[in-house]
């Protein structure tokens, strides 16, 4: 059994956060150190530490990450401007919460995908 991060709290409303979006599958809330003018995390409610803890019944729930980031994209004004989807994995990916998140950033050009 996985450890449960902060984000389980998140989703149980013990902490606060500023929450856009909440079904039973997954929630978005805003990024405590946003990187760009709209930085918002989607999770799947469910604690799946990295994406190699996938598996084939969590389809659903991450299928519907997608659709939230379309959805939250269009309400925060950055569809047509273009964002990025980041989904960082382990250490050298960059992962310091292991509960899976999907990072939506937007809301200025963005710049190369890797910086370093
Ligand atoms: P990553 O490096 O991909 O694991 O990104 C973790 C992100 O989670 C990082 O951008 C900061 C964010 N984060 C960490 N703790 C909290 C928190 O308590 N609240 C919110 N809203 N975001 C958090």
């Amino acid at each position: 059994m996985a450890e449960e991060t902060i984000f389980s709290k998140i989703i149980r409303k013990e902490i606060p956060s500023d929450i856009l979006y909440q079904d039973e599958l997954v929630t978005a809330f805003r990024d405590i150190n946003p990187r760009a003018p709209s930085h918002i995390l989607i999770i799947p409610n469910k604690l799946i530490p990295t994406v190699n803890d996938v598996e084939e019944e969590d389809e659903l729930a991450l299928g519907r990450m997608f659709t939230v980031a379309r959805k939250i994209a269009k309400e925060e004004g950055i569809a047509e401007d273009g964002y990025r989807l980041i989904v960082n994995t382990n250490s050298y990916g960059g992962q310091e919460v292991y509960h899976i998140h999907m990072h939506l950033l937007g809301g200025r050009p963005l710049g190369p995908l890797l910086m370093s």
